[in-house]
């Protein structure tokens, strides 16, 4: 399926119905008194959370969505009927900004949220609320409430704790493979992966974390090269990026070191926020090591890095080391995170569904 993470929409809500002014006529009732009913309100077009949708593009294809008018209410004391509403579901995610204003309207973020976009106008008011004892035969009525209307621009910001940064090939994909219960697609060639993946790590009985595998990312993203830096969005809201480092040999002419930095450059364009969040370095592929040589070139990729920090060996393809890495992502989420009942005890298992 083809994932999209931008939509522009209208949406439109339905008109109240107009109240009627009409009186009771009947055979030997002269004078029957007002009878005219109140319009029914118009449908609102409202936005719910669904956790078992990925993408927006929906939204690429349907970009009109107009709820109904109320009926107008009518004589004989009938009242016109409301309008249905429309439910539109979203990703979890998904905010929703004013297309004019650029103003962010709405944050969806939990499964089951749900927010009104445009509410339905009220229905008008028959004559029969307007009687009194100085007005027996009132005429007026009053006409329904105009619905809402409003422009919107969707955009999809998935939601995970942790996030993988790294060249094409790097072995995102792989790693998240081994660690959590995600299954994407993974190859020897650059930009397999062209949207993200989510991946929940379970570390033990009700503990889990979530993980965001992106497309693979290119010096000159910024500018447009490789797939753009476009699906940095997706990590804006990570609390902790992994980038991943393929330290293998195979390429004498790729220095793991340079691609890092580029790397590092493009985040800093995009968006200094994404660049200040923590990061821990994950250098991957140790497997492809000869053991003589593994000390030795991994001492040397660490001393030549510009910036200190956790550093982690591991083999996404043999899982070696992964364990430990994601204990120790468990243990600085629960660090950082609001205070809950911990035993201090971390028990990773990586539980496959297939
Ligand atoms: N030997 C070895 N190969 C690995 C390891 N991790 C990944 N690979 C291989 O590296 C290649 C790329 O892996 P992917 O997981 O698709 O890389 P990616 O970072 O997701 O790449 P893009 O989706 O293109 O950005 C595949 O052939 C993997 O089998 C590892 O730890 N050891
Ligand atoms: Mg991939």
């Amino acid at each position: 399926m083809k994932f999209v993470d931008e939509a522009r929409v209208e949406v439109v809500a339905g008109n109240g119905g107009n109240g009627m002014a009409s009186f009771r006529r009947e055979k030997y009732i002269p004078k029957g008194g007002p009878n005219g009913g109140d319009g029914g309100r118009g449908g609102s077009v409202i936005a719910v959370a669904d956790r078992n949708i990925n993408t927006l593009i929906d939204y690429r294809y349907a970009r009109l969505h107009r709820a109904k008018g109320g009926e107008h209410g009518r004589g004989s004391d009938q009242y016109g009927a409301g309008a249905e509403d429309i439910i539109l579901r979203m990703p979890v995610g998904t905010e929703v900004h004013d297309a004019e204003t650029d103003e962010r309207l709405f944050d969806l973020v939990r499964h089951g949220q749900s927010e009104v976009l445009a509410r339905g106008g009220q229905g008008g008011l028959g004559n029969l609320h307007f009687k009194s004892s100085v007005n027996r035969a009132p005429r007026q009525s009053t006409n329904g409430e105009p619905g809402e209307q409003r422009l919107l621009r969707l955009e999809l910001k998935v939601l995970a704790d942790v996030g993988l940064l790294g060249m094409p090939n790097a072995g995102k994909s792989t790693f998240i493979t081994q660690v959590s219960n995600a299954r994407p697609r993974i190859a020897d060639y650059p930009f397999t992966t062209l949207h993200p993946n989510l991946g929940v790590v379970r570390v033990g009985l009700e503990r889990s974390f979530v993980i965001a595998d992106i497309p693979g990312l290119i010096e000159g993203a910024a500018e447009g090269a490789g797939l753009g830096h476009r699906f940095l969005r997706h990590l804006a809201r990570t609390r902790l990026l992994l980038h991943l480092v393929d330290v293998s040999m195979f390429d004498v002419n790729r220095d793991p070191v340079a691609e890092a930095i580029a790397i590092l450059n493009e985040l800093k364009k995009y968006d200094p926020a994404l660049y200040d969040k923590p990061r821990w370095l994950v250098l991957n592929k140790t497997d492809t090591l000869a053991p003589d040589d593994r000390a030795a070139r991994i001492a040397d990729i660490v001393a030549r890095f510009p910036w200190k920090g956790p550093t982690f060996e591991v083999s996404a393809l043999t899982g070696e080391g992964c364990v430990a890495l994601c204990s120790e992502i468990w243990k600085s989420m629960v660090e950082h995170r609001e205070p809950e009942p911990d035993d201090g005890v971390v028990d990773v298992r990586f539980e496959h569904d297939d």
